[in-house]
């Protein structure tokens, strides 16, 4: 056994991880076989096997955890420790709310704060229009408008960024890359000098990664956006995500209440009042349908 060094895990290829330790090190592990699945994000304690290489000997508990479908109906880790989402969308490709709804639903359940980030906003003229549609959403999250083409509003999001641990998540196009590359300078190189070392290059934009901010904090880019999906979310973790339901839901008439038609939902009747947005309730309806099938 040698010495235990702390580290944080900051990219995956297949059945090894990149470990960098405090000093900035960054060393080769595969994980002992008994271990949960190490993710990007997370933070571990390894030893070290050889000159470059090591051995990951303990996941520490995440603070937090997005999955993705396996094989065989499993789930495995695919980014831990996140704090933050900043979910991207745009006027184009137009937005689709159900979808947001998707990731805010997901975010919510895994405990990680969501902030919106209307992007491209160089391509609108008249923000008010917009406003009316997006209103529900720009009452219930942190909500804030930027150009990665001008510039405009990348000070606000840097300083929002500092200190955590976050993730871009939205449609493809929507601008996520242009955003990323203004937030890690490097970025090419430090994945350059990964790929060489895995001699997996042709991968490396298949592979889950953590960048370091210039100012501080971290940026976790997973390809896909599988981590989103419903996979783990049942009726009840659905309609506690929509968080403005919550305040409704234990007045519903029947514990089991679907908030659908069933009788005396207050979930209902506070859209019915106007309480709750009625597209959002929609949506709910909508992605209700969406969830796996229990059999
Ligand atoms: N006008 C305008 N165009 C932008 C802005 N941000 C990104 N774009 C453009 O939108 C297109 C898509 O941007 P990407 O950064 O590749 O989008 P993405 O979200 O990474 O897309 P995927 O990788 O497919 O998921 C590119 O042509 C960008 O130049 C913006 O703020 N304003
Ligand atoms: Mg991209
Ligand atoms: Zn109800």
């Amino acid at each position: 056994m040698g010495k235990v060094h702390s580290g944080r895990v900051i990219a995956h290829f297949g059945k090894s991880w990149a470990v960098e330790d405090e000093t900035g090190r960054i060393c080769l592990c595969h994980a002992l076989r008994r271990l949960d699945q190490p993710c990007v994000g997370d933070r571990v304690h390894w030893e070290q096997t050889d000159g470059e290489h090591g051995r990951i000997v303990q996941v520490l508990p995440r603070k937090t955890l997005l999955v993705r479908p396996a094989r065989g109906g499993k789930l495995r880790p695919t980014a831990a420790n996140v704090e933050q989402v900043f979910i991207v969308i745009a006027p184009q490709p137009q937005y689709d709310l159900l979808l947001v709804d998707q990731y805010l639903v997901v975010c919510e359940n895994r405990g990680i704060a969501p902030v919106i980030l209307f992007n491209k906003i160089d391509l609108i003229d008249n923000r008010k229009v917009m406003e009316i549609e997006l209103k529900p959403y720009l009452e219930l999250y942190p909500f804030h408008y930027l150009s990665a083409k001008t510039g405009e509003g990348m000070k606000t999001l840097k300083s929002l960024m500092r200190g955590k641990t976050s993730m871009l998540a939205g449609q493809s196009g929507v601008g996520k890359s242009s955003l990323l590359h203004w937030l890690v300078p490097d970025k090419d190189i430090r994945v350059g000098e990964l790929s060489r070392g895995t001699q997996r290059g042709r991968h490396t934009t298949t592979t889950a990664m953590l960048f370091h901010l210039p100012e501080g904090g971290d940026l976790i880019d997973t390809p896909g956006v599988a981590v989103f999906g419903l996979a783990d979310i049942d009726e009840r973790r659905l309609a506690w995500g929509y968080k403005e339901f919550r305040p409704h839901i234990p007045r519903c008439r029947f514990n089991d209440c679907r908030h659908v038609n069933d009788q005396g939902c207050a979930v209902r009747e506070a859209v019915q009042q106007g309480k709750i947005d009625k597209g959002r309730y929609l949506r709910y309806l909508k992605l209700r349908e969406k969830l796996p099938k229990i059999s």
